[in-house]
This record gives structure tokens, sequence and C-alpha cells, in this order.
């Protein structure tokens, strides 16, 4: 072995050690936070490589810093039913990052949500918003509440309440939340009025996804979608690939579940199955986004109701059996998790050839490991998923310049952002040894800029 090939293994059994060493203290200071550990593991394996490299991260500490969250904020959420019945939700709000600009990430409404839950999902936004090359740093928040079955009244009601406590909390260059599941338009919108009423100003840049009459950008409920399904295009491109004639498979039938299946549409693509936390939808002859769209955009129903109005179309109850769908391409677009090995081995022996994540670590790490090990092509979410921050990242900018763009104008940007993700991604990937290795290569080079940003600011 020669002298420089020695230091390189003696680096990178250093930067084994040091990460296996601080992901035993990440696991004692956040007890039973899985999905936390699940995504800090992610990137502390991505980081290997760049670790061995460049020594001076560890001796900075700079992982150190980056899994202790500037603050965690958790409150009460009081609110009246519409039988006059007052009940309590817990809300959040994770500040992880703020290295290269304000806080920014969404909120999430769901019964699932806990502090291990928005801290794994602010975790990632760090790395996924320095992907995008914006001045966004990395933070997430949410409540325990149920959407489900709530009226519109009842919504509003704890949406005010919500905001009450986090416009303490938040403002245009310090923390701009935004939607994830069960937060949209709708949602956004009572959380605005509610900011503005409290602050006695029209601060539009305090949150992203408004409407489009008061501030939102057109494009951004496209974004996330739609973003996913041109970076996979750029993936599926260099393998000679594209989604012009493939059979597609999209899980989840909410917002970025809908712009993927519109956008894989429109390049050629048939999809054939979509889903609900209740089942999923097998339509062979290509799932009727009309459909889908008003039963779940204009009439708050299920994917059940599909089949009734199109009789050739089957649905089954459970959502996990959509995996069991052939496709040449599968994109989980519903939540973390809902890949694990045994559905990644199913659609590998199915001949998916490639997987672009929509939701947020849709995918378990067993999975992913199936998906490589097999030569899959593999969109990770940090980098597949991200066009929807960068779409409000572009909102921050109209709101601040007092101008709005064209869909077109909109629709460019973001075209040309998830083109420089894809190719940083791959660039990192081909520097540290890895080529083609998305996973690592998107992890690596939306943490280099943020580390950099850490060492130089001293935080
Ligand atoms: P929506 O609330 O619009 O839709 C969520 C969809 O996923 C629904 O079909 C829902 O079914 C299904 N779903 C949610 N939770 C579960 C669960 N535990 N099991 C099975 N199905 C479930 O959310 P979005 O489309 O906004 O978000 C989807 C994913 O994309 C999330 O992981 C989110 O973090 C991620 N994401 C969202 C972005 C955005 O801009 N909105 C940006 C980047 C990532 P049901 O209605 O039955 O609950
Ligand atoms: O996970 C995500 O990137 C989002 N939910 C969107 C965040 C945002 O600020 O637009």
């Amino acid at each position: 072995m020669s002298l420089v090939q020695e230091v390189e293994q003696t680096h990178t059994q250093g930067a084994h050690n040091y990460i296996d060493q601080l992901f035993e203290v990440v696991q004692q200071r956040n007890p039973g936070e899985t999905e936390f550990h699940q995504a800090v593991k992610e990137v502390f394996l991505s980081l290997i490589p760049v670790l061995a490299k460049n020594p001076k991260y560890i001796e900075h500490a700079v992982l150190d810093r980056l899994v202790e969250p500037d603050r965690i904020i958790s409150f009460r959420v009081p609110w009246t039913d519409d039988k006059g019945k007052v009940r309590v939700n817990r809300g959040f709000r994770v500040q992880f990052n703020n290295a290269i600009g304000p806080y920014k990430g969404g909120l999430r409404f769901h019964p699932s949500v806990n502090a291990s839950i928005i801290k794994f999902l602010g975790f990632e936004q760090i790395f996924k918003n320095s992907l995008t090359g914006q001045s966004i740093g990395g933070g997430k928040g949410g409540a325990d509440f149920d959407p489900k079955g709530k009226s519109d009244l009842e919504i509003m009601r704890f949406c005010q309440s919500f905001m009450t406590e986090l416009s303490k909390h938040i403002g245009p260059d310090t923390d701009v939340p935004a939607g994830d599941i069960g937060v949209g338009a709708r949602e956004i919108g009572f959380m605005f009025g509610q900011y503005k009423k409290l602050v006695g100003a029209y601060e539009a840049g305090v949150l992203t996804g408004k409407g489009l009459g008061y501030g939102g950008s057109l494009g951004r409920k496209e974004a996330t979608g739609y973003g996913a399904v041109y970076f996979v295009e750029e993936m599926l491109k260099s393998a000679g690939r594209g989604f012009n004639g493939s059979t597609v498979v999209v899980s989840g039938s909410g917002n970025v579940s809908i712009y993927a299946m519109e956008k894989a549409i429109q390049l050629g693509a048939k999809v054939v199955a979509c889903s609900d936390s209740g089942g999923y939808i097998y339509h062979e002859a290509g799932i009727n986004l009309d459909t889908i769209k008003r039963l779940k955009e204009v009439e708050n129903r299920r994917c059940k109701d599909y089949v009734v109005e199109h009789p050739d179309a089957i649905y089954v109850e459970g959502c996990s059996g959509i995996w069991t769908v052939a496709c040449d391409i599968a994109l989980p677009c519903a939540t973390q998790n809902e890949i694990d090995k045994a559905s990644a081995e199913l659609l590998v022996r199915n001949g998916v050839k490639a997987v672009g994540e929509g939701a947020n670590m849709p995918s378990t790490l067993d999975a992913i490991d199936v998906f490589l090990d097999n030569k899959v092509l593999f969109a990770p979410a940090k980098a597949a998923n991200a066009g929807g921050v960068s779409v409000s990242a572009l909102e921050m900018a109209q709101n601040s310049a007092r101008l709005s763009w064209t869909l077109e104008e909109v629709d460019a940007k973001l075209q040309l952002i998830m083109h420089s993700i894809y190719s940083e991604s791959v660039k990192a990937s081909e520097a540290y040894g890895v080529p083609g290795n998305l996973v690592i290569g998107a992890n690596i080079a939306g943490f280099v800029k943020v580390a950099d940003a850490m060492i130089a600011q001293g935080i």
C-alpha cells in the first residue's frame, strides 16, 4: 500500500469512528426518536467520504453542531370544536439551522406528528434547502391535529390558535413556514390572516404557499410534484430512458402526488396506480387525473370513490399494497417509511428501473440499499422533492420585490433549479468516488455549503 493510500485509509477509519461515536450520542440524547435517528444515520453514512477528505469538518465538530437544533418550540394549541367543546393539540416548530438563510420549511398537521417526526423533517430540510442554491436555512413544524372530518370553521379556529403562539417565533427574515401534509392554501390563508392581525403589518413573506390573490406564487402548488418529475427525467436521460412510454406508480393522492402524476402524464407516461391512507387504485388503462383532482381537491373524498366512476379500475384496501403493482418508475409521494425492504424487493423483482422520492424519507435505509444494490436509478428525497421549497423561496423573492412572475417564468426557474440540483449531486458523487450514487452526492453537496458557512460564522 502506498503512503497516500495508507493516509487515506486512516482518514476513512477516523471518519467512521467519529460518526459511530457521534451517532451513539445522538441516540442517547434523543431517546425513542426513531425517525430522527434514521435521518441522521443516512446523512452520517453519506458524509464519510467528505469527512475523510476534509478532516477540518471533524476538527471543527461540525456534525456535533448540526445534529443539535438551534431551538425547539413546543406549545399548547387550544381550540373549540363545532359542539363548543375545548380541544387541545400540541404544536411544534423546530428551528434547526440558519447558517445560510432564515429557517424555512413546512408545517404538518397529522395525528402522527411528534418531536421525532418534526426533527427528522427539519434536519433533512437543512441539506435540501442548501441544495437549491437559495438562501434558506432548515426548519419544520406542525401539530398532532387531525384535519380529517373537521369543518372549515374548526380548521380556521385551529389555525388561528396555532398561529397565535407561532407568530412569536417567525417573520419574513427569521423563519418562514409553508405547507406539508394536511396543510395547503386554505390553512396557510387562515394562518396568514391571524399573523397579520397579531403583528399589524402586511408581511407577505412570512409564509409561503399563499393564495394567488394575496401574495402566493404561480406554480407553487405544482412545484414539488413537477420538480420531482423534472429531476427523475434528468436521471432517466443519463441512462437513455425517459417518462415517455413508461408505466408509473405514484403513492398518495395529495398535493405532491397529484402534480407528479400530472407532469409524468404530460411527458408521455401512463400512471396506473395511486393511493391514500385507506388503500390504492389500480387502473390499467391509466388513472384519470381529472377525477382524482375533483375527488381530492374539490370534494374531499377518498380513493375508493374513484372506482364508482371508473368501474374498470380496482380499489384495494391498505395503502402499502401499491408497491405490488409492476411499474418502470415508482414515485413514493405520501409519507415517511412507506417503502420497506420487502416492498423494495418486490419493486425490483417486478422490473422497476427508477425510483423518485417525492415524499420525505419514504424509503427505509434497507429499502434504499435494495435499490442501490440492484442498480435501480434512485432519486433521493432531499434532491428530488426540493422543487416545492425552491418555489417557496421564489415566492419570498416576489414578495420582497412586490411583483409576480408568470407561470412560465416560475416554471422555467424551477426547471433550472432541478437541473442544477441534479448536476451538483452527480458532480459530488463523482468527486467523492461513488459516481451515480445520488444519496451520497446530494447529502455531500448540501452539507458542504452549510458546514463551510457554520465554520465561517463560528456558529
Ligand atoms: P397532502 O396532505 O397533500 O397529501 C398526503 C397524501 O399522502 C394523502 O394522499 C394522504 O392520504 C397520504 N398519507 C399521508 N400520511 C399517510 C400515512 N401515514 N400513510 C399512508 N398515506 C398517507 O401532503 P403532501 O402531498 O404535501 O405531502 C406528501 C409528502 O411530500 C410528505 O412526505 C411531505 O413531507 C412531502 N413534501 C411535501 C412538499 C410540499 O410542498 N407539500 C414539499 C416536499 C416534500 P390521506 O388523505 O388518506 O391521509
Ligand atoms: O418538505 C418540504 O420541503 C416542504 N414541505 C416545503 C417547504 C417549504 O417551505 O415550501
